[in-house]
């Protein structure tokens, strides 16, 4: 394409590429050109698209056309939740090499081996939808002698203290082994969790969606198709869920666009993501060779290109407990439409060598937003908006559709 030619299709476009400044973005980025039109014609980028996503020199031009994109979606609106985690045990029959949080029970020399009962499980629940939250995110290890009560147990007894806060519990990996311990097909499983009172799925233990790699990392863990066909599973069941990247660690940006366009087929298929999560890979106390995690530019990087590919997917999620505050802040300006929420009580970050703080304020998440010129939304786990009254933090309604 010649200047004339480009500067035509530029005129063409809509006003609303033209950046803040009032000037043309991606106009010295000739390889992002291509790909800027499947955008705005709305194509779904290639797997050739997505190898330039991951090279591209021009990370801000690349991070201008997903911030568009994101705005196409959400205009100004920046999502977060007032949410809680519950990691209710580290033990684990698993030994995946990038996790630092796992202990084995009973078999581990290293010291922070935890479990909670059940009252210990309602008193954190109770501290969380005390202070407001609409979410309570749950995960642990593949515990070894927990049986099947314990953790519907643990959904129905939160559900009956806090029904109206969204329950999103267990990865797939954890719905396999509930549904081994339950003697039930994963389907029959998340039917039964449904009914105790589970909302939606997190999207954790996707790890990279490549069975070689899967091998070296976290050998004994799902397949690539099992963790798809566990989402699918649940959406089928009318379980919205989220997936997840594990990046920055010994995967090719080859693997990292096949995951990606593994998910965007899945999400064609059920519409049932709600958000994709980054995990940038923090390398502390695990066995995972790996000097350092990934770079903020990489960081920024597999945001804008998370966003551009997944053109399907409402949401990418600036998880800020393991960016950092400052990169999550900035990963808004490439694509990300959530920051995530309050966070309170997280391990498994905060385990592999997480800076961050144990939580944020809602005061001080608006304010992050806000910094970055966006309006910041309360939703609730199914991106609902949420509306507070001045009585309290128990004074919450869901408003709308986000
Ligand atoms: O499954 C474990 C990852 C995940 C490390 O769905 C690590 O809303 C980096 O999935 N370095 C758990 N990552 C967290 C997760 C999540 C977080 C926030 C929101 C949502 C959501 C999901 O963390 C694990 C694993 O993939 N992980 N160890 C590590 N050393």
């Amino acid at each position: 394409m010649n200047n004339t030619d480009m500067s035509q299709t530029l005129q063409a476009a809509p006003k609303v590429l033209l950046d803040d400044a009032g000037e043309l973005p991606l106009v010295s980025a000739p390889e992002l050109l291509p790909i800027r039109d499947q955008v705005l014609g709305g194509k779904g980028l290639s797997r050739e698209d997505g190898q330039t996503l991951f090279k591209t020199p021009h990370v801000v031009k690349l991070g201008a056309l997903a911030a568009w994109v994101a705005r196409q979606k959400h205009g100004k609106s920046v999502y977060y939740v007032i949410n809680g985690h519950i990691n209710y045990s580290n033990f684990c029959t698993l030994s995946c090499a990038f996790c630092s949080f796992y202990r084995r029970k009973g078999k581990d020399r290293r010291a922070g081996g935890y479990e909670m009962n059940l009252d210990e499980v309602m008193q954190h629940a109770g501290d969380i939808a005390a202070g407001g939250a609409t979410e309570i995110h749950s995960v642990g290890g593949l515990h070894p002698d927990f049986p099947f009560s314990y953790y519907t147990g643990m959904l129905s007894g939160i559900k009956q203290r806090h029904p109206r806060v969204g329950l999103k519990f267990f990865t797939a990996i954890e719905i396999y082994h509930i549904a081994t311990i339950a003697g039930l097909s994963p389907r029959e499983t998340l039917i039964a969790l449904k009914e105790a009172g589970l909302d939606s799925l997190p999207g954790g233990g996707a790890e990279v969606l490549d069975d070689g790699l899967r091998k070296k990392i976290c050998a004994g863990k799902e397949t690539s198709a099992e963790y798809l066909d566990l989402h699918r599973t649940a959406h089928q069941a009318g379980i919205k869920s989220n997936a997840t990247l594990l990046y920055g660690h010994l995967e090719t940006t080859e693997m990292r666009v096949d995951h990606l366009l593994q998910l965007r087929a899945l999400q064609d298929e059920t519409h049932g993501f709600l958000a994709f999560i980054p995990l940038s890979y923090h390398p502390e106390n695990n066995v995972l060779k790996v000097e350092h995690g990934p770079s903020g530019f990489d960081e920024v990087r597999t945001y804008a290109a998370s966003r551009l590919l997944l053109d399907n997917f409402p949401h990418v999620k600036a998880y800020w407990i393991m960016l950092s505050i400052p990169v999550a802040q900035v990963t808004l300006a490439y694509g990300a439409s959530d920051f995530d929420g309050t966070v309170l009580q997280e391990k498994i970050y905060h385990m592999a060598g997480a800076q961050t703080p144990q939580a944020l304020t809602v005061k001080d998440l608006r304010r992050l937003i806000e910094e970055t010129g966006g309006t910041p939304v309360e939703r609730d786990h199914l991106y609902r908006r949420i509306e507070r009254g001045g009585g309290g933090p128990l004074d919450w309604k869901v408003a709308g559709d986000g």
